[in-house]
């Protein structure tokens, strides 16, 4: 094993620094096992010690299928040596003849391992699990190269699958460590993100601050769980809640886009691109460099192809006379272009009545920021239960909330929660960051809210895709679970 990570570190399939994820959160440790392809006598130390972990766990399989990409080949290389036959799972389904997601013989009730090189929350297992059982085959075990203690374990679980890890993030590290490669303040600095972005158990935003709830939420399903199609029937829904909703069931989308980009044009090529994915663009008309009144007309254009509304995030924060202003005239109008907008409510009922004033003939709505996502936010407890009484008592303008969780219980409020990505966790600015799953199954909120998630991805088409598929399954997840 002291060999094998000695290696791992030399090839730098190991790293310790500061890295960007995905998710936008800073890493002090990081993995890129791809590079292990360029090293055969490692690949085959690797895939043997994958074999041999499997092999005294005493699990019985007769077929297995790597993650893709990164596992592929360690699984390509213990199949060709050890004569066991091989399923490849496909990231895509082809667009022609046979349409497979997995490639190879099938026999259905046959136990297949899965193997895999880095397990954090577990997902990727996971995904390749289901996969394979829609396909007839059993999954019982997981063998992983790297544990990284996040989470997965627990997570696959619940789902009926044992990992079994050559290696954990911790042995890792005390084996660096050991070699005098890694001083104490890494290993510690390294220990404690480890900690505190765990994905199990879950963390919830509670006063502010975030307290485990072992996957529990504590959301009371007191409210009437409907359908979106059906709320945007109930005879008391404001209009835009309404049209929303219908959007919501047309397009199978409960994705908002947090289209913080500085430049107009893209903005505009976001919008026009990641358009048929979304129910809502949210905006931030004052980061934009070059704002111009025709930008609106242009992304309104769009909003109407696409079908999906424009909400600019304002956060309206003043006495209802200011507010009126800000609203309506200076230099953005808002009034003029954005479907619906938000209002702290600090202020006290002056914000909404003063907004309502300008919004209300123009049929526009707007939600009331009951909760953060931010760490350490004020906005909790009594301050979150006034701003529901103050959205009931102003239903004809009020369409709903910003809040980590349905937290109204009244179908004809929408609820909408910022600070999603795949992974949980907290950026270095203190956003803090649910799943899809946890944020709409879980939590009961209506909409999620992402940015930096699709923002920064490589493809932002498909990350977009992803984010529309995780916020439809676990709004169909909900449904399911309250049908039993
Ligand atoms: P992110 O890149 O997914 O972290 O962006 C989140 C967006 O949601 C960003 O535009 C924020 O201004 C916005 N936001 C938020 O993050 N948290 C809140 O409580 C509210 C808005 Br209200």
């Amino acid at each position: 094993m002291e060999s094998l990570v000695s290696e791992l570190y030399a090839i730098q399939a190991v790293k310790f620094g500061s890295f960007k994820l995905k998710s936008g959160i800073l890493s002090p440790v990081y993995f890129d096992l791809r590079v292990i392809v360029s090293y055969p006598a490692l690949m085959n130390q690797i895939s043997d010690l994958l074999w041999q972990t499997a092999n005294s766990a005493g699990i019985k399989y007769s077929s297995i299928c790597g993650v893709p990409y990164t596992a592929l080949p360690l699984a390509t290389v213990i199949c060709s040596t050890k004569g066991i036959p091989m399923l490849i799972r496909r990231k895509e389904a082809k667009d022609y003849g046979t349409k497979r997601m997995v490639e190879g013989t099938i026999i259905p009730e046959e136990t297949c391992l899965i193997i895999e090189d880095v397990v954090t929350s577990g997902s990727s297992v996971l995904e390749t699990a289901q996969i394979l059982r829609k396909e007839g085959l059993k999954v019982t075990d997981a063998v992983v190269l790297l544990d990284r203690e996040q989470g997965g374990r627990a997570r696959l679980e619940k789902e009926g699958i044992r990992l079994h890890s050559v290696c954990s993030l911790s042995r890792l590290l005390e084996i660096l460590h050991n070699q005098d490669k890694l001083d104490f303040d890494t290993v510690e600095n390294v220990k404690t993100f480890i900690k505190t972005n765990a994905c199990s158990p879950v963390k919830e935003i509670v006063n502010g601050s975030t307290k485990n709830l072992n996957n529990q939420s504590n959301v009371k399903r007191h409210f009437k769980e409907i359908s979106y199609g059906a709320r945007a029937q109930l005879p008391d829904i404001h209009p835009i809640t309404a049209q929303l909703f219908k959007i919501m069931e047309k397009k199978q989308t409960n994705l908002c886009l947090a289209a913080d980009v500085t430049n107009s044009k893209e903005l505009l090529q976001l919008a026009d691109s990641l358009g048929s994915e979304i129910c809502i663009l949210k905006t931030h008309v004052d980061i934009l460099n070059d704002f111009n009144e025709d930008v609106f007309k242009e992304l309104k254009a769009i909003a109407n192809m696409h079908e999906f509304l424009i909400f600019e995030d304002r956060k309206f924060a003043d006495i209802g006379n200011t507010v009126k202003h800000q609203y309506e005239g200076g230099v953005y109008k808002i009034a003029q272009w954005s479907d619906f907008v938000n209002a702290h409510v600090v202020p006290g009922p002056g914000v909404v009545k003063g907004l309502k004033e300008v919004g209300l003939p123009l049929k526009r709505g707007c939600l009331l920021i009951a909760e953060m996502s931010s760490e350490g936010s004020l906005a909790t407890g009594d301050y979150t239960k006034a701003a529901v009484k103050l959205a009931e008592e102003h239903t004809d303008f009020v369409i709903g909330f910003v809040s980590s969780s349905n937290i109204s219980g009244r179908s004809e409020f929408i609820h909408m929660t910022p600070g999603v990505q795949m992974q949980i966790g907290v950026d270095n600015l203190g956003q803090q960051y649910l799943n899809p799953e946890e944020v709409i199954n879980k939590r009961a909120s209506d909409v999620i809210i992402v940015g930096r998630g699709i923002l920064c991805a490589k493809d932002r088409v498909e990350a977009a895709r992803i984010y529309k598929k995780a916020g439809w399954e676990a709004y169909l997840n909900r449904l399911m679970s309250i049908k039993n």
